[in-house]
């Protein structure tokens, strides 16, 4: 068969359903084969970087490898941000890529782009495939090396003589990857040490981070916390891994997150760090950081431990498997009585909420609407969120109850990730709501995906929280720049008008002015299931995000409001 024939074999055998693509001159000959195939449906977008979000979206709720398509140059190089994106969040997706014939590579050959090498540094691991018969195995240990160890992007660019010249089909037995063995199973002398730590914490703190949901470790965690009743903290990419209504658990750390969780890193005397890496948005200056805390660290990753933060306790291995290990080894365990702990944590909870002022005037507050949707579709929706004020509002202002159902760019900050991601959500999980909370800025980015969404069938709705402006970036102008608005006024209370741009790509488009207006909105929305729907909600300008840490500053300098700071004299233990 043609190496083209043995892709779409091979994408059949790993169990590859859903493939998001755009074709070109160079991936040609494979979306012949790709036609007949009853096994992968092909979702043809419109842009190549939705076809990479879609991927990681379809991945994140799935559990599965997610698949995008591509043909050379640019439409390769279309790919590069989701695939940034899906390596910083270690979201598992393959990539495949068209490539000039193998006689024209490295000649400027017409849509020649050296794809491989634009990604070495942001994919786990790539291939350029020129021969047919190396096809299978490519593909093979594409989505073996995108799924274990940590998960992440790889891409397979495949040269156009190499997919159309002929080649018996061989499946590999067995994967030749030299060097990759992910170590899954920890050490159990480092479980011993961790314990002993444990035991002697007075103030310790469970750090969950994207980690403990790619590895699917909730009831894990959920066991950890009954037993040892030690406070949890979860990231951005985390939030869900334990329910938001969980006593012990305090919320979002870091830079915008609640003052509990960041009061409870910096007063720690033990931080039990699992699938989390310390990023700059949690530590804020890395020299304040938790000054009091000992570190276990547990991760997939060993190139993680003491990267940013020194563990005194490192732990490679699978983040579940490390806390059944932990559970087991504290069976018998003595633990310090951490009740004057939980109650210093819970009562910093009730004196700093993390809430807001409703606008003065009749105009929309942000974050209201936010979490009405949120209490209207319920915890068993599907939230993905765009990236800039309306991301941290519904980071935290919607239920995040269930785990693995909130999608998210975190370690990119990817704007544009919204709308592409809620359609592979909503292609993994078709029976499921799935709601996309946008800025105005983030949706004129990739929405024209809701075309593909309208004719696909793939029924989401959009949120855009319209504040006319890039708001995050207005906030910092706000705080920092003396409210000098440098190109940050969108003037979308002019262009576009969201829902006629909505319905002109085949979906319902809705809109709310006055706070009387939002939970119908939202009902209307919730009772559309047979196209997309985007709502627009004119919401204030000059909300901002509360608590906040400037950037590179010390988390013991975080805010609750303008000027307002907590009195950590009073929290000190
Ligand atoms: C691709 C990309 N370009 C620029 C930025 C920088 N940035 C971060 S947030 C933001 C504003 C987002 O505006 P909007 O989508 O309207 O959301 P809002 O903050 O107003 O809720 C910008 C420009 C980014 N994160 N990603």
């Amino acid at each position: 068969m043609t190496g083209a024939q043995a892709l779409v074999q091979a994408l059949e055998l790993v169990g590859a359903d859903t493939v998001f693509g755009l074709p070109g001159g160079t991936i040609l000959p494979t979306y012949d084969p790709l036609y007949d195939s009853e096994a992968v449906r092909h979702i043809l977008v419109r842009h190549e970087q939705g076809a990479g979000h879609a991927a990681q979206g379809y991945a994140m709720v799935t559990g599965k490898v997610g698949v995008c398509m591509a043909t050379s140059g640019p439409g390769a190089t279309n790919l590069v941000t989701a695939i940034a994106d899906a390596y910083m969040d270690s979201v598992p997706i393959v990539a495949i890529t068209g490539q000039v014939n193998s006689a024209a590579i490295g000649t400027d050959a017409f849509q020649e782009a050296d794809i491989r090498g634009i990604t070495m540094p942001i994919t786990k691991h790539n291939f350029l495939v020129t021969k047919p018969e190396d096809i299978p195995h490519a593909i093979a240990a594409a989505f073996h090396l995108a799924a274990t160890g940590r998960p992440g992007p790889v891409l397979v660019d495949i040269s156009k003589d190499a997919q159309q010249a002929e080649a018996e089909f061989v499946w590999p037995e067995q994967l030749d990857l030299p060097g990759y063995r992910p170590v899954t199973q920890p050490h159990a002398k480092q479980i011993r040490e961790a314990v002993k730590l444990i035991e002697a914490a007075h103030r310790p703190v469970l750090y969950v981070g994207g980690g403990v949901t790619k590895s699917r470790a909730y009831d894990e965690l959920a066991e950890l916390v009954e037993l040892t009743g030690i406070p949890v903290v979860t990231t951005l990419t985390a939030r869900g891994a334990i329910p938001d209504s969980h006593p012990l658990n305090f919320g979002m750390p870091g830079m915008h997150g609640t003052v509990p969780a960041v009061g409870a890193l910096q007063r720690s005397d033990l931080l039990i760090s699992l699938g989390a890496r310390f990023d700059d948005r949690v530590t804020g200056n890395l020299d304040s950081f938790a000054p009091d805390a000992k570190v276990i660290h547990a991760d997939i990753d060993p190139a993680e431990i003491s990267k940013n933060r020194y563990a005194d306790v490192p732990i490679v291995g699978d983040v579940g498997e490390v806390m059944r290990q932990l559970h087991t080894a504290l069976a018998g365990a003595e633990l310090q009585d951490l009740k004057p702990w939980q109650e210093r944590l819970q009562s910093m909870a009730e004196r700093y909420p993390t809430g807001w002022e409703p606008p003065v005037d009749d105009v929309l507050s942000p974050q209201q609407v936010i979490s009405r949707i949120g209490e209207i579709a319920g915890p068993d929706a599907y939230f993905a969120a765009g990236v800039g004020q309306h991301q941290m509002w519904a980071a935290h202002f919607l239920p995040h109850e269930r785990p693995g159902h909130w999608l998210n760019s975190g370690g990119a900050g990817t704007m544009g990730y919204c709308v592409p991601a809620a359609m592979g959500a909503k292609v993994g999980q078709p029976d499921a709501v799935v709601w996309g909370i946008d800025g105005d800025g983030c949706f004129q980015m990739t929405n024209q995906e809701l075309t593909t969404c309208a004719l696909e069938g793939i029924p989401i709705k959009i949120a855009v929280i319209n504040n006319q402006s890039l708001g995050m970036v207005r906030q910092w102008q706000t705080l920092f720049y003396d409210g000098r608005y440098s190109n940050t006024d969108l003037k979308t209370n002019m262009v576009p008008n969201f829902p006629k741009l909505a319905e002109a790509m085949g979906c319902v488009g809705l809109r709310a002015t006055h706070p009387d207006e939002v939970d119908e909105v939202i009902n209307q929305a919730m009772a559309i299931n047979d196209r997309p729907v985007v709502v627009e909600f004119v919401v204030h300008k000059d909300a901002m995000v509360w608590p906040m840490v400037a950037a590179g500053t010390s988390n013991d300098a975080i805010k609750i409001a303008r000027d307002m700071a907590p009195d950590w004299e009073d929290e000190i233990l």
